[in-house]
């Protein structure tokens, strides 16, 4: 079996106003379908991070994946996946999926999971079982919560309807927790930070907390919006919030930063573990991360780690280090949720819920043939059917292309929205706390 055409399709999808330390979400996000067609007439689907960037990174590629075996991924891996190992490869000004030095780990990713979904409707097995068995029955996630502003995306005649409302107040996160954890079913929660000023965020936090309990843990993201002074406040006023099964996320830049974060709480007796998915970005950081005691809970993301077996080995070394395992994520569809599903479901040391945006996205702009991937309190089973155990929706994927060509931007640009509708003079500042 030989892999005899490779498409690929940009898409835009509505996105509603999110906000973070990088700004604040365009009305669409851009992500991109890959689709490799095999000589026996199976076909296999990825998603990928969108835009111009990625698009060209395919097109580079494209000679060696028309006519290799879907099986001998490891020889396309040496050719072309292994990132970049030199110099910082720290993302603190780069929103994930940007970072030049795993340009080329990202776009052999996606092949990857495209040829494993080739490789699993072969043999008829979902690909957690094809790439070495599933640790577990199920993949959990966590509800990501997000301030916002009103509004749910899109532009002009496709301005979409608002689920959650504007949520820029403790008191109305606690309500986008209560609707997301209702619908979904999630049973650990991850807050994403770094927007209001940190008392206001410990307030959500402690908040959050009394309406679940201790039996929800709790995360806190800000995308490294603070100053090692601030991040050690923050740590130690939330010590109780994030114990058992939680963690402080990227709360400062760089592995030193966070070494020094580390070094105070532990101090103060606050053992909370750091994690990360800024300073620590591929396998060449985990020793330092290691090495410094900056970093206890390594978020993977197959997208960009260089694919699920790359997160299999990368939970190996972790654990090999002592180190935790959890899942990052950025916008996307339903096929990627089958490949985040797929590598936590793969991977044993993946022991937090993994995150994940999709309860930010919508049917109306779902390629998954049948409607979005479905949730079982707050996880993702093993799919019945082979490979990723999705099919695709081509008449969707046509719309969604339609609309990206239509889009005057190719690239995510969170400050550029901010300057639009918020400040005029705004830059992202870090640490701005
Ligand atoms: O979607 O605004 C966002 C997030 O801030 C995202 O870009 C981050 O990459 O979710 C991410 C994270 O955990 O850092
Ligand atoms: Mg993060």
């Amino acid at each position: 079996m030989r892999i005899s055409s490779m498409t690929v399709h940009p898409l835009a999808v509505a996105d509603p106003p999110l906000r973070s330390s990088y700004g604040r979400h365009a009305p669409y996000a851009l992500r991109t379908l890959v689709v490799l067609k095999t000589t026996d007439g199976i076909a296999g689907y990825a998603e990928a991070h969108g835009g111009d960037g990625p698009l060209a990174a395919f097109e580079a590629l494209k000679p060696l994946v028309v006519g290799m075996d879907p099986f001998q991924l490891s020889s396309l891996w040496r050719m072309w996946g292994r990132p970049d190992q030199s110099g910082d490869r720290s993302q603190t000004w780069m929103v994930p999926g940007e970072n030049p030095r795993d340009a080329r780990t990202r776009s052999y990713a996606a092949i990857e999971a495209a040829c494993l979904d080739i490789i699993g409707k072969a043999i008829r097995k979902p690909v957690c079982d094809v790439v070495g068995g599933r640790a577990r029955e199920a993949a959990p996630f966590s509800a990501y919560l997000f301030y916002k502003h009103g509004g749910g995306g899109g532009l002009g005649g496709d301005v979409r309807e608002d689920e959650y409302g504007e949520c820029l107040t403790p008191e109305s996160m606690v309500r986008q927790a209560r609707q997301m954890i209702a619908r979904y079913g999630f049973k650990e929660i991850k807050l994403k930070g770094g927007v209001l000023d940190p008392e206001a965020e410990i307030e959500t936090v402690r908040l959050l907390r009394a309406e679940f309990g201790p039996s929800y843990p709790l995360r806190i993201d800000p995308n490294c919006a603070w100053s090692v002074e601030t991040s050690v406040k923050v740590g130690v006023a939330l010590k109780e919030e994030l114990s058992g099964g939680g963690y402080l996320e990227d709360p400062t830049a760089g592995l030193d930063g966070m070494a020094a974060v580390r070094q105070r709480l532990l101090a103060a007796g606050v053992d909370t573990p750091l994690a990360s998915n800024v300073a620590v970005t591929g396998f060449d950081d985990l020793v330092p991360a290691r090495e410094l005691d900056a970093v206890q809970v390594v978020l993977s993301d197959p997208h960009y780690w260089g694919g699920i077996r790359a997160t299999q080995r990368m939970g190996d070394v972790c654990e090999l280090l002592g180190m935790g395992v959890s899942m990052h994520s950025n916008n996307h569809l339903g096929l990627s949720m089958m490949i985040m599903a797929h590598a936590c479901l793969a991977t044993p040391q993946m022991e937090f819920a993994c995150d994940t945006h999709y309860p930010w996205q919508t049917e109306q702009d779902e390629i998954i043939a049948g409607g979005r991937v479905q949730f079982v309190g707050g996880a993702i089973p093993v799919p019945a059917k082979p490979g990723l155990g999705v099919e695709i929706d081509f008449d969707q994927v046509a719309r969604l292309e339609e609309r990206y060509h239509k889009l005057p931007y190719r690239k995510r640009d969170d400050e550029a929205e901010m300057r639009k509708h918020v400040d005029p003079n705004w830059k992202r500042l870090l640490p701005r706390w």
